[in-house]
């Protein structure tokens, strides 16, 4: 289905000559973590029929990179559109979990207004507050939806009250605090203005946008367009995605791209397409106002301007947040180097590494003084360890280092990154975690009980403290509490925090483990590896029960002898191994260690990799 070309020239002028195209309403939806955007936005597309009937598309249509699939959350923001009354509504889907943040900032100047989820239980979160921060920084106009109110435990007065208090807090002007409220069920499809009535379909909400959130201005003058997404099709080439600023765009047009440093280089457009539903629609022509997808731009970044080559002029960049995390990655220096991988090279490694900053606003990547090893830095741990599962998947091989919290010197200081961490949890688990918490050094803030146990904790918390954290923190609360954290900004550096992991047991032989030998590892400790697995010397194979690292021989075969003991034919019961995922592994390993990444498999390493070499390590610092 072709957009409607009657609509798409539509042009009204305001009683102060400015120009609105009123076919046209562009919205992001935002919120914290899973409080149910992309799951509103499938009850918007099937509501508006841009499906066959009998069309299976199941849910989370939006999440179709295969690593949101699997985590089922949002990693990339993503544009969709769907044509109600006329009106085509374009979408912009992004996610909520604070690491990808970037991904709010990058797109959300291509709206005029936002809706705001708020989960009918939890209420406003972190990230609801960094969201909607970000949404009344850029004036867009809020509708605030009070999601999941078929749950039974919903609270739905109490979420208002804090949304409204939200509002009053980061609101700058009276006109801010204006905002429609509506409750949804994103997921059995309905939304209604007045909480007690029957919800039928997501219609009140997509009327409510078509009435509350401003038609798109129309700045005069010729084709300017800010490029805030990129795509790539093996035939196509590079798709820039952005909303037009002014004029319009055809195909085979003279358009001047300015990039960063100014440059500006010329190209002819070679397609433009408008969104609807998950198609591209190539059309003719665009105008002002509308969010298009354009090909035959051979260098371009997200953040560049589009212009018309006869008048060439940059809009404001886009301004992305400081990444807070770390973490070198190397080109893989294990024995088994080369044996899993496609990529392994520092030259893969590095290209890379590099093309990556034309998507990931958000990320880094810097030289170091080893030729073989890049400096990444992130939002956090989840996103580098996207980055770092995206890579292996690709055929990527490399090691990473330990996370660490970027410090910096400001007015010849040394500041650290701090975050506001909140935990819900019970109340047998508070004592516990308060412990850890301020071994890491945390301050407690706030503690909320809702009178049936179920209670918030808040803390401020520098970054280095959050690291390691996560898996502890599960183990802890046996996998019963949720924590998120969000960044407030630099503070003093806090001191050294002395957190103690136990020793590892390194493999002190290469070989193929074999059952006996790893019986013997467990009597001390617990081990990571099946019998069968390939392992190399100083492969971290388990942690010790201790604090010291030991070597142990997973390869070791029984004896072999000619007298059968009575017990020899009784096979050796192993315990079941921990199986790190990604993320565990980096959280897992010390300032000594690496993880070795590859397509199949994930290695914590001793970055010394014989007996012999740690020691002469640990004596000579000892002599330091
Ligand atoms: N009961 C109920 N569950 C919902 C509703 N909306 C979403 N969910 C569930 O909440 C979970 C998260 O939904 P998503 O749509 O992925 O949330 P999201 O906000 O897009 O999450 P991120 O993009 O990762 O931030 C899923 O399990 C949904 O099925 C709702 O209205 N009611
Ligand atoms: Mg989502």
């Amino acid at each position: 289905m072709e957009i409607d070309r009657k609509y798409a020239c539509v042009v009204e002028s305001s009683p102060v000559h400015m120009n609105y195209r009123n076919d046209i309403r562009n919205i992001a939806i935002i919120a914290h973590v899973d409080h149910g955007k992309t799951t509103l936005v499938d009850a918007m597309l099937k509501q508006s029929k841009v499906f066959r009937d009998n069309q299976i598309v199941g849910d989370l249509i939006m999440d179709s990179n295969s690593l949101e699939r699997e985590k089922g959350i949002t990693i990339m923001s993503k544009n969709t559109a769907v044509l109600y009354k006329g009106i085509k509504i374009n979408i912009i889907d992004t996610p909520g979990h604070a690491d990808f943040s970037g991904e709010v900032e990058r797109v959300i100047n291509m709206a005029d207004g936002c809706l705001l989820l708020v989960d009918s239980i939890e209420g406003p979160m972190p990230q609801t507050k960094f969201v909607l921060r970000q949404a009344m920084e850029k004036g867009l106009k809020s509708i605030v939806v009070i999601n999941k109110i078929d749950r039974d435990n919903s609270r739905i007065a109490e979420v208002i009250r804090l949304t409204q208090d939200l509002f009053l807090e980061l609101a700058t002007s009276a006109d801010q605090l204006d905002f429609q409220l509506l409750y949804a069920s994103a997921r059995e499809g309905f939304a209604v203005t007045e909480l007690g009535m029957k919800g039928k379909d997501i219609s009140p909400l997509l009327d409510c946008i078509l009435e509350k959130v401003p038609p798109p201005q129309i700045r005069s003058g010729s084709f300017q367009m800010l490029v805030s997404n990129l795509d790539y099709d093996s035939h196509k080439g590079k798709i820039a995605i952005g909303r037009i600023w002014r004029g319009r765009i055809a195909p085979h047009d003279s358009v001047a791209v300015t990039s960063s440093d100014g440059t500006v280089a010329n190209y002819e457009i070679g397609e433009v397409f408008t969104y609807l539903g998950l198609k591209h629609m190539k059309v003719e022509e665009a105008e002002a106002g509308d969010i298009v997808a354009v090909t035959g731009l051979k260098q371009v970044s997200i953040g560049d301007t589009i212009s018309s080559s006869d008048m060439p002029e940059a809009l404001p960049r886009i301004e992305i947040g400081e990444p807070t995390i770390e973490i070198t990655f190397g080109v893989n220096t294990s024995p088994f180097a080369g044996r899993e991988g496609r990529f392994c090279t520092t030259r893969q490694l590095r290209a890379r590494l590099y093309k990556e900053l034309e998507t990931n606003l958000s990320l880094r990547v810097q030289d170091t003084d080893s030729p073989d090893t890049f400096l990444v830095k992130g939002r956090g741990e989840l996103h580098l360890a996207i980055l770092i599962e995206t890579m292996r998947r690709e055929g990527y091989e490399f090691e990473v280092s330990r996370p660490e919290a970027i410090t910096k010197m400001v007015n010849g200081k040394l500041v650290e990154p701090m975050e506001v961490l909140t935990i819900d949890t019970k109340s047998e688990y508070v004592g516990i975690l308060t412990e850890m918490l301020s071994k890491r050094q945390a301050q407690f803030t706030d503690m909320r009980n809702d009178g049936q146990d179920n209670i918030r904790l808040e803390f401020h918390i520098p970054t280095k403290g959050l690291i390691g954290f996560r898996g502890a923190f599960l183990t802890a609360t046996r996998g019963e509490s949720i924590m998120n954290t969000i960044f407030i900004g630099y503070e003093a550096w806090r001191g050294e925090i002395v957190t103690t992991r136990n020793g590892a047991l390194v493999a002190s032989e290469q070989g193929i483990a074999v059952t006996y030998g790893l019986n013997n590892a467990q009597e001390r400790g617990d081990t990571f590896i099946e019998p069968g697995t390939p392992v190399y010397e100083g492969m971290i194979v388990g942690m010790h029960a201790r604090l010291q690292d030991i070597p142990v021989n997973v390869c070791k075969e029984r004896k072999k002898t000619n007298i059968r003991s009575s017990t020899s034919d009784i096979a050796v019961k192993l315990t079941p191994p921990i199986i790190f995922s990604l993320e565990q592994a980096i959280d897992f390993v010390n300032n000594d260690e690496l993880v070795e990444i590859t397509p199949k498999n994930i290695r914590p390493r001793k970055k010394l990799l014989t007996h012999a070499q740690r020691l002469r390590n640990t004596a000579s610092a000892r002599r330091k």
